[in-house]
């Protein structure tokens, strides 16, 4: 395994504080963070519960963090009956508790076709380690469609056969942006990763007939 593999497996379980699992239940959950780790460095006595649920509830230490995420999901064309897969590389920025920014590349491949390019958008949240989110995102990129090339007379896919069943050929459709509102959830595993699960409808410039569904889950690693 590479070293880079080895270290990856030796964070985890910090990040995701499951240490025994008495992380995901530790009352002071963020203590990896040093904004929380200061206001809540006594911890509330046993005997404090509204205390103890205090400081297992509250994110408000998320203001100014930044991080990077992966994310991948699942796209829904409903007029094409189809699905694609993708992945998103980004940044993410708390500029305060209950509001983020993100941008990342994004690409989606699927039976039919194919898409690539920049995707950005904002959440509002509660500042709090389990919270929904709603969202508004964009994004522009390239997208691609395989078609029909079994009328043109020549061998698209240099298989030896010219217009055998079934050829296709790809054509770049051009330009692709949409717009889309998004619902999700996060939940803090510890005070500096954040998962997430989120669900956008994609309003296209191809079309009301080619808006799509998209479902996802997004692992981000901040830091300050
Ligand atoms: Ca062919
Ligand atoms: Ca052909």
């Amino acid at each position: 395994m590479s070293r880079a593999g080895i270290s990856l497996l030796a964070i985890l379980p910090n990040l995701l504080g499951i240490s025994g699992c008495a992380g995901l239940l530790r009352s002071r959950y963020a203590m990896d963070d040093p904004v929380y780790a200061e206001k809540y460095q006594e911890g509330a006595e046993k005997s404090d519960v509204v205390g103890k649920v205090k400081q297992a509830v509250d994110a408000r230490h998320v203001a100014g963090l930044g991080g990077f995420y992966a994310s991948g999901g699942t796209q829904w064309r409903d007029d094409a009956q189809s699905a694609l897969v993708g992945a998103e590389l980004g940044t993410e920025y708390y500029p305060s508790s209950w509001f983020s920014t993100r941008a990342a590349l994004a690409g989606f491949v699927g039976h039919d076709d194919w898409y690539a390019g920049l995707d950005s958008g904002l959440r509002l949240q509660l500042p709090t380690r389990v919270t929904p989110f709603v969202g508004a995102g964009t994004f522009h990129g390239f997208s691609t469609t395989r078609i029909d090339a079994t009328r043109d007379g020549r061998d698209n896919d240099d298989d030896g056969f010219a217009d055998e069943f079934g050829e296709t050929k790809t054509v770049a459709d051009g330009w692709l942006s949409s717009v889309y509102p998004e619902l999700g959830v996060h939940f803090w595993p510890t005070g500096q990763a954040r998962l997430s699960a989120f669900t956008r409808y994609l309003i296209t410039t191809e079309g009301r007939e080619a808006d799509d569904w998209l479902a996802g889950v997004q692992f981000t690693a901040f830091n300050r």
